[in-house]
């Protein structure tokens, strides 16, 4: 499937539209609902592009229907349970039948094998386990290829290390900001990453950048892959990246996407920036049609030189509606990201500080300066500055204040990094 013709994967995506939506309107009230609404009926999609027919469902549908209300199966067909963070305080439920858990392993599996994992691979899964979808995701599709699975799970760092090390690991699966957590552990405990059997890294689950990538490759001495996706839709796998590393293959037999304006909520031309949408493909527990991702992206046709055909993904840009808005200037953590891995004076260790001062935005960045350089060193610290503050403004359009850290001073990720602190809607 990862290398069909175009027609053939059309043909079997339509075939599979028409299910979904038909196994929607006749079994979750939300569906049948919205669709009456939007004067729209199963047999109305005739071809893929009739999808733009349906209403979108989005994050706030899901916290109305909590917890199982579009759940499609009885509970009896239902062999799992996820759920990750809502916005309204309670979390997002998922449900899957055993053929959604072969699918999800499917897509792991596809993943892993572009990072060149196969049966002999000691794959280390150090996402947490548990009803994030991380750590059994990845748990799911290293056991479908037959790999060897060590669920070590997030935190104690050191252990981590010492499974790395005993066991040969050769596959590493967790945040990318965890897997800096343990670049910097190898490093501390003075190894030489080519002394570990690691050869690859599968990391997602947050946004990261080309700059982080590179500190990652250079800190554990491996290649490292992008895997994108969202418990709501499945769980990590419904894209990755391939050898290219030139945006993430979309296992499109299962997902459809498209690319709207999150404003117009218009289908943009394919190449346009804006909001993922992901409509599933035969997922029969919850399945979600014209999901609003909330994740900024593009999508890419041109030949990729794996010889996969599928469409590519391009990194997330961040959130639609995590984007922070300081002094009516949309700023997205990723671009600061950027700017930080420019110099190697700082370290990837930073965090974001909004709130409002005499009704003014205010704007601070903490971020910890390199082993070795002191926060004490006023001549260093302020040239430093300077030219920070300078690379701050060209990128963003807005100053930042900067406070610099010693290494080591920040609490390490296990998990998702938290990035920033906005306090601006606490009081
Ligand atoms: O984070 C699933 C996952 C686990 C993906 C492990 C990859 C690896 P949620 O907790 O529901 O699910 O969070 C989903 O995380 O909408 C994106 O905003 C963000 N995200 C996930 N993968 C990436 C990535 C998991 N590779 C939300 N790059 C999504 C950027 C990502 N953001």
């Amino acid at each position: 499937m990862e290398c069909s013709d175009r027609p053939t994967m059309r043909a079997l995506q339509l075939e599979k539209l028409k299910k979904t939506v038909k196994h929607g309107y006749e079994n979750v009230p939300h569906y049948r609902q919205s669709m009456d609404e939007a004067g729209v009926k199963p047999e109305d999609i005739k071809t893929l592009e009739d999808i733009r027919k349906l209403p979108f469902i989005t994050k706030e549908n899901l916290a109305a229907n909590y917890p199982t209300g579009l759940f499609a199966k009885p509970m009896t067909d239902i062999v799992r349970i996820h759920a990750s963070s809502g916005t309204t305080g309670k979390p997002k439920i998922v449900g899957y039948t055993q053929s959604d858990l072969d699918m999800w392993g499917e897509c792991v599996a596809r993943g892993l094998t572009m990072a060149g994992a196969g049966k002999d691979s000691v794959v280390h899964v150090s996402y947490g386990y548990g009803l994030f979808t991380g750590g059994l995701g990845a748990h799911i599709g290293a056991e479908a290829i037959g790999a060897t699975v060590i669920p070590m799970s997030s935190g104690n760092t050191q252990k981590q290390i010492m499974f790395l090390q005993d066991m040969n690991s050769t596959v590493l699966c967790c945040t990318p900001s965890y897997a800096l957590t343990i670049a910097e552990g190898v490093k501390k405990a003075g190894l030489d990453p080519k002394a570990l059997s690691l050869k690859a890294g599968v990391f997602g689950a947050e946004p990261w950048t080309q700059g982080m990538r590179d500190k990652i490759e250079e800190g554990l001495g491996i290649k490292a892959h992008d895997i994108y996706g969202l418990s709501e839709v499945m769980g990590p796998g419904v894209s990755t990246s391939c050898e290219a590393n030139n945006g993430m293959h979309i296992q499109e037999d299962f997902f459809f996407p498209e690319i709207i304006d999150p404003d117009t909520l218009e289908v943009l031309p394919e190449g346009e920036k804006g909001e993922l949408v992901i409509t599933t493909l035969g997922k029969e527990g919850m399945p979600l049609i014209r999901y609003r991702t909330r994740d900024i992206c593009y999508l890419m046709r041109d030949k990729c030189s794996c010889g996969r055909t599928t469409v590519r993904m391009s990194r997330v840009f961040g959130r639609s509606d995590d984007m922070l808005i300081i002094r009516g200037v949309n700023v997205f953590p990723s671009q600061v990201e950027t700017v930080i891995a420019k110099f190697s004076e700082l370290t990837m260790n930073y965090k974001l500080y909004v709130g409002r001062e005499n009704n003014t935005d205010t704007f601070a960045l903490a971020v910890e300066l390199a082993e070795g350089l002191a926060i004490d060193d006023i001549g260093f610290v302020e040239a430093i500055r300077s030219k920070v503050d300078h690379a701050l403004r060209d990128m963003l359009g807005i100053g930042c204040k900067v406070r610099f850290l010693n290494a080591g001073t920040l609490p390490r990720s296990e998990g998702k990094a938290v990035r920033v602190e906005d306090t601006r809607t606490l009081g």
